[in-house]
């Protein structure tokens, strides 16, 4: 308590480590209902304080990484007195009630603020410190701590850990690395590409497999990190012991981050995490079903469940996902003033950019709602519909012109959803064969990017893509626009590379058999003329490792995921050549594993490999530390 007192009686060295933590500030700092007041938080704090000791306090869900800079990167961790999360939300009106967790009620009197020190080294032992703070975190933001090292080299390794301060209450130690300088050559970055991870619905043994492996130096998400659902609604969690809580539709702040931080118990979410640096968007469960700018598939939104606030008009379940999303996630806050702005670009060195889209929450066009689906084909092909929004579009063109402009190899454009046309009809019949929550029901965004790549001769383009469940590997055509050889491959502008989920069920049937997905599989090949390579039946992930001669994918699918383990077989492998903009042919060498493969052959060896060999494995830490 004493310390405590001290501390923040020199008033500008606390209000300096409040804001020091980003939460304070998430997701806006500008608008009253969206950001948090760190005076009167601050204020109320030094007036009532009731200090937990270090002992009450326990790092509950490991630390992580994300949005690497060449100097500097987020770090996170969350230092509570009680695993479970805050009830405690913000009101349009700015008042924050606290709870109470010992009496279970809501309170006035606050407790006292956890204060936690951060270093960054560049060995295990901190031989020297390279970087260093303090931070508060406090019931307000779920006792959630997110600050930005800063002063660090360019495309290094570092170690970081929090500790209680004046304390030797430590976190477990993180690992993450910063992104090349933007002008630096570079041979080589690895990448791990997941989407569509379902905590009901299986292990996520694919976070796990690249930590063994040690494979990459960045974990890309592109989106559906949660899910919304009660286990009842979506998910076999009784049948492996992952009930996701709470076991509801979620709705509330508590509600969301309640849910994340279920998933944060994850042992191989929690490795990733601590071994690379993360970085994340949405797609639309983190928010709800087929949601859009205005809305979502399972409510109708209406006028009164918009927050007003300021100039920001946002849904409140919305704004609550939002929030606690910002809390949870290591990622950085592009633009406080711009309300759910998390479409960003990272430049790493002169081997790529990576821009990363918001195809979903930000500003998209009307979606499908499931009973809109006639009118919303009927609306696929028009001028105006836009997935991303006029001010989103327009940078994301810019970042194309630029990247190109200052001499970057490789354009790597983060997608939530699958960028290429797919027909489908052999799953959703013929009178509506496409998913028009996909690009295909935006064609005119599409045909916007695909003119703006041709007309400025842009090339080395790749999109990487999830939400669907399933693997897809398709050269990038504008179908009906360019003449395309789909032996050959020309005519193509790039390549699209779509990645299952790391445990979301098949689309085509939640237990299907092999046999059957892989017909599914060839019809798909057969009726897509730029569809190359297609996969239904394995949970995975993919790794990109980009050098400038060429991008190479892996695919790898999970034997299961209804245990904890470290298995994985090698599905398919891909090259693109600089300056092809098209994949390699025989496109995967002429074997995959599984699905089917135009032109080529499925070998079915189910050659399955244990990442936690000692060969592969060099763990410094124990992946059990909770
Ligand atoms: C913190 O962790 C310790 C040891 O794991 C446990 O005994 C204690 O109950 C935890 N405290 C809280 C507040 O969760
Ligand atoms: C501090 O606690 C007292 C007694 O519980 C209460 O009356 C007062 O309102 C509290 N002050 C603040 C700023 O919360
Ligand atoms: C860290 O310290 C331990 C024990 O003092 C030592 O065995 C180890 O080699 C050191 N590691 C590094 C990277 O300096
Ligand atoms: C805020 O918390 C109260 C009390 O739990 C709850 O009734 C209300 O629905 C919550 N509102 C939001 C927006 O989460
Ligand atoms: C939303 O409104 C539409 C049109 O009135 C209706 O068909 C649909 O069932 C409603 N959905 C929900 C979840 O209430
Ligand atoms: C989808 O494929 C089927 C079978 O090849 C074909 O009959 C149908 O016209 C296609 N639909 C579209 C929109 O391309
Ligand atoms: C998109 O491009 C295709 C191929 O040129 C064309 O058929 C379609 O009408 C275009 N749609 C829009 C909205 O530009
Ligand atoms: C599918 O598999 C899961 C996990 O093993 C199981 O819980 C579920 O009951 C199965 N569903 C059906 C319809 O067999
Ligand atoms: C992919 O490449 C790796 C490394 O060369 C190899 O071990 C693996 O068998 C390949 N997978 C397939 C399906 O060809
Ligand atoms: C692959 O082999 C494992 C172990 O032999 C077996 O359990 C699994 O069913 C096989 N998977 C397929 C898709 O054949
Ligand atoms: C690695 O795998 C090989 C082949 O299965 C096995 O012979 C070897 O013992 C394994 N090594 C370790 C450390 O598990
Ligand atoms: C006695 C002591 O070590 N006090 C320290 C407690 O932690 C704060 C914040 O790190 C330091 O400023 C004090 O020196």
């Amino acid at each position: 308590m004493l310390h405590l007192l001290s501390i923040l009686s020199s008033v500008a060295v606390a209000s300096a480590s409040w804001a020091g933590n980003l939460n304070y500030r998430s997701p806006s700092e500008h608008h009253p209902g969206l950001g948090i007041s760190i005076h009167k938080v601050a204020k109320r704090n030094v007036a009532n304080a009731t200090a937990f000791t270090p002992a009450q306090l326990n790092f509950t869900h490991g630390v992580a990484s994300g949005d690497p800079y060449p100097s500097s990167v987020v770090l996170w961790t969350r230092i509570s007195p009680a695993f479970d999360d805050d009830k405690s939300n913000i009101t349009v009106s700015g008042y924050v009630p606290l709870y109470n967790h010992d009496t279970a009620e809501y309170v006035k009197a606050s407790s006292a603020p956890v204060c936690v020190n951060y270093k960054v080294g560049l060995d295990q032992n901190f031989t020297r410190v390279i970087s260093s703070g303090t931070a508060y975190t406090s019931s307000d933001i779920d006792y959630t701590v997110k600050v930005e090292a800063t002063g660090l080299e360019p495309f290094t390794r570092y170690y970081y850990q929090f500790n209680v301060c004046n304390s030797t209450n430590v976190s477990p130690l993180g690992r993450t690395k910063t992104s090349p300088a933007i002008s630096d050559y570079v041979s080589k970055i690895g990448l791990a590409i997941y989407s569509c991870s379902n905590y009901p619905f299986g292990f996520f043994n694919a976070y796990g497999n690249p930590v063994r492996k040690d494979s990459v130096d960045y974990v890309i998400h592109l989106g559906d990190y949660i899910y919304e659902y009660a286990n009842g609604d979506y998910g076999w969690g009784q049948s492996i012991d992952r009930i996701p809580l709470p076991d509801r539709t979620i709705y509330t702040l508590y509600d969301y981050r309640k849910r994340i931080a279920t998933y944060r118990t994850d042992l191989d979410l929690l490795a990733s995490h601590q071994n690379f640096p993360w970085i994340p968007v949405w797609d639309d469960h983190e928010v709800a079903d087929n949601t859009y700018r205005d809305g979502e598939a399972d409510l109708n939104n209406t006028e009164s469940s918009f927050v007003q606030d300021g100039g920001v008009s946002v849904d409140q379940r919305k704004m609550n996902a939002v929030r606690a999303y910002f809390e949870w996630m290591p990622i950085r806050q592009v633009e406080m003033d711009d309300n759910l702005r998390i479409w960003r670009t990272f430049s790493l060195g002169s081997l790529m950019d990576l821009v990363m889209l918001d195809t979903r929450q930000y500003d998209r066009s009307l979606t499908d709602l499931y009973w809109n689906t006639d009118y919303v084909h009927a609306l696929a092909n028009d001028a105006g519909r836009s997935m991303m929004g006029s001010r989103q579009e327009n940078w994301f063109y810019d970042q194309l012109t630029s990247s190109a402009n200052r001499g970057a190899t490789w354009r790597v454009i983060g997608s939530q959803t699958v960028f290429s046309r797919v027909n489908e009809s052999v799953a959703y019949g013929n009178v509506n064969p496409l998913d028009y929550d996909a690009w295909d029901g935006y064609q005119a965004n599409r045909n916007r990017t695909f003119a703006h790549l041709q007309d400025n001769n842009i090339g080395n383009n790749i999109v990487i893509s999830g939400d669907s469940h399933a693997s897809w590997v398709s050269d990038l055509v504008w179908l009906g626009d360019s003449p395309y050889d789909e032996a050959s491959g020309n005519g193509s502008i790039g390549v699209e590379f779509a990645g299952s989920a790391v445990s979301s069920p098949c689309p085509y049937g939640h237990n299907i058999t092999l046999t059957s997905a892989n017909n599914y599989s060839d019809w798909l090949v057969a009726n897509n003329r730029e569809l190359q390579w297609q996969d239904l039946y394995y949970r995975g992930y993919y790794e990109l490792h980009v050098s400038n001669d060429e991008v190479n994918a892996s695919y790898f699918g999970m034997p299961t995921v209804v245990t904890r383990n470290p298995y994985e077989i090698s599905l398919a492998n891909f090259t693109v050549k600089s300056g092809a903009n098209k994949l390699s042919r025989p496109v995967a060498g002429g074997v995959a594993e599984s699905g089917s493969l135009k032109r080529g052959q499925i070998s079915q060896t189910n050659l399955t490999h244990d990442t936690s060999n000692g060969t592969y494995f060099v763990s410094m830490f124990d992946l059990e530390v909770l």
